[in-house]
């Protein structure tokens, strides 16, 4: 058996995936994308993890589908709607939703399904020589992996259409001035950033979190009346997690919280 296409590390609360095809810039195969639905769904699961971090192994994040795999014999094009409802559909929807923060470190070029895999996660930080490709015009394909329900609603119509018809990259200092990353970090500094944060959320009230990440994702669909309803039902059952009762508790007491992450 050939290396991992996705490396898994733990520690304290921490999933920690890696993209790890370097020499094809990570590149995704069915293999690869397999094993990060498997490990992803894994993680959703257990209550031990607590966030999720996406990174490249090599110079870049990953330049999204591999191109060279599974070409159909007649066309010379993979079958991109069977692609998608296999894989990266199902692995968007689960970064999207699954109840605890996704940290995205994007330490070289995003392309591709690659840049629209980082953008599905809760938080994107990134290497300053890193950039993000919607890199589909050049080869006549659109923005898949989430990308066209993301970019207008992170960075306004106007930019998203700029970034999906001229497929041109994105530096990671402009992605954070329009929004459409969290932060821009010096290179040398980006893990040891990310670890500090993913270290800030694996302590974090987890549910109350995965409740946050649910609140903000319905808002872009949601009237506002609808919205204040969701808050309510939602606030309710953060109010009654025992984070909420230890948050309250060691901020009446002066203390610093610990909470569990649990939902009851
Ligand atoms: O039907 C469907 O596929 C539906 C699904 C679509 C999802 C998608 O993600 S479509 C978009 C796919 N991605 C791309 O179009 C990006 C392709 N890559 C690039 O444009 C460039 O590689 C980059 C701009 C990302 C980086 O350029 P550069 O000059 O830094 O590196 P390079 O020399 O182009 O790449 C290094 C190697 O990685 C090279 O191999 P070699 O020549 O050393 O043997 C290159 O062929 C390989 N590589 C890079 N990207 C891919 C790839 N191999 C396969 N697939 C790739 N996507």
């Amino acid at each position: 058996m050939g290396e991992p296409t996705v490396l898994e590390a733990r520690k304290d609360g921490v999933l920690q995936l890696t993209f790890n095809r370097p020499q094809r810039l990570n590149a995704f195969t069915s293999a690869m994308l397999a094993e990060l639905q498997r490990a992803l769904e894994a993680g959703a699961a257990d209550p031990a993890c607590r966030v999720v971090v996406l990174t490249g192994a090599g110079r870049a994040f990953s330049a999204g589908q591999d191109l060279a795999e599974d070409q159909d014999s007649r066309t010379g094009v993979p079958d991109a709607a069977a692609l998608l409802e296999a894989a990266y559909n199902p692995l968007v929807k689960l970064i999207s939703t699954m109840p605890k923060p996704v940290v995205a470190a994007v330490n070289g070029i995003a392309a591709g399904a690659g840049a629209n895999m980082a953008l599905a996660a809760d938080l994107v930080y990134a290497a300053r020589s890193a950039s993000f490709l919607q890199a589909f015009a050049r080869i006549g394909l659109i923005p898949d992996a989430g990308g066209t329900w993301n970019l207008p609603r992170l960075v306004g119509a106007a930019r998203a259409r700029g970034l999906a018809m001229l497929a041109e990259p994105l530096s990671a200092e402009k992605a954070e001035a329009w929004g459409l990353i969290w932060k821009a970090v010096d290179d040398d500094k980006l893990a040891a950033e990310v670890d500090t944060v993913a270290g800030k959320l694996a302590v974090a009230p987890t549910y109350g979190l995965g409740l946050t990440k649910r609140a903000l994702a319905a808002s872009s669909l949601n009237s506002l009346a609808a919205q204040l309803d969701l808050e309510r039902a939602l606030q309710a059952d953060a109010g009654a997690s025992p984070d909420a009762a230890e948050g309250i508790a060691a901020f009446l007491q002066k203390r610093a919280p610990k909470f569990t992450g649990s939902t009851a």
